[in-house]
């Protein structure tokens, strides 16, 4: 079982490496929001759904009408938090959340959606095999960043579903990028 026990992260990252601004995202970019809703929905088979495992600060900078991410299992990692709207997971640490979410079999593919914290400790776990990340062309003024990794333990990849080339979205370059651990 344990050799299942995978997972792939998604982020966009600024030119500056950042991820968010005061809770938010810093940037506005409709279509490569809706990559990030087609990526971590789609599904091979049918009856399942993937998870999408999140940090509190990332649960709580998704805007009300779409928390939580519709056609999948939201899982929130948190210590403090108390509570969570009815059908959404709470765990206090990752490894808790992946232990339990491997054992169902009604879920496909785990995705890490952040923030930095849970992006760095998955950059640093094995387990952890694919990297999707939207690189933005632009500078933002940031205040979270994605994290450091050891790029000589990942290569760049391509994979089914992720457009090749520069993306444009209202006047913002942008493209997919998928690493696979080494
Ligand atoms: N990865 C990528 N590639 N882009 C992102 O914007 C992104 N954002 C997060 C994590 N990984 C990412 C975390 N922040 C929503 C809002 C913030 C957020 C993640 C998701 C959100 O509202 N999503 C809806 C939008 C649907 C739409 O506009 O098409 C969703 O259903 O996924």
């Amino acid at each position: 079982p344990t050799e299942n026990m995978v997972y792939s992260v998604i982020a966009a990252v600024s030119k500056n490496g950042g991820i968010g601004y005061k809770g938010d995202l810093p940037w506005k970019i409709k279509k490569e929001m809706e990559y990030f809703n087609l990526m971590t929905t789609q599904v091979n088979r049918k009856g399942v759904q993937n998870a999408v495992i999140m940090g509190r600060c990332t649960w709580q900078s998704i805007p009300d009408k779409y928390r939580p991410l519709k056609g999948r299992i939201n899982v929130v990692i948190s210590k403090t938090l108390n509570s969570v709207p009815e059908g959404v997971l709470l765990y206090p640490k990752l490894e808790d959340a992946l232990k339990s979410l491997y054992l169902n079999d009604n879920i496909e593919k785990l995705w890490v959606i952040g923030g930095s914290g849970l992006y760095n400790e998955a950059v640093n776990d094995k387990k952890c095999k694919k990297l999707f990340i939207t690189k933005i062309d632009q500078e933002y003024l940031c205040d979270t960043f994605f994290p450091d990794f050891d790029t000589k333990e990942f290569e760049e990849t391509s994979e089914a579903n992720v457009p090749k080339g520069i993306q444009e979205d209202n006047g913002i370059k942008y493209e997919f990028k998928v690493f696979k651990r080494l």
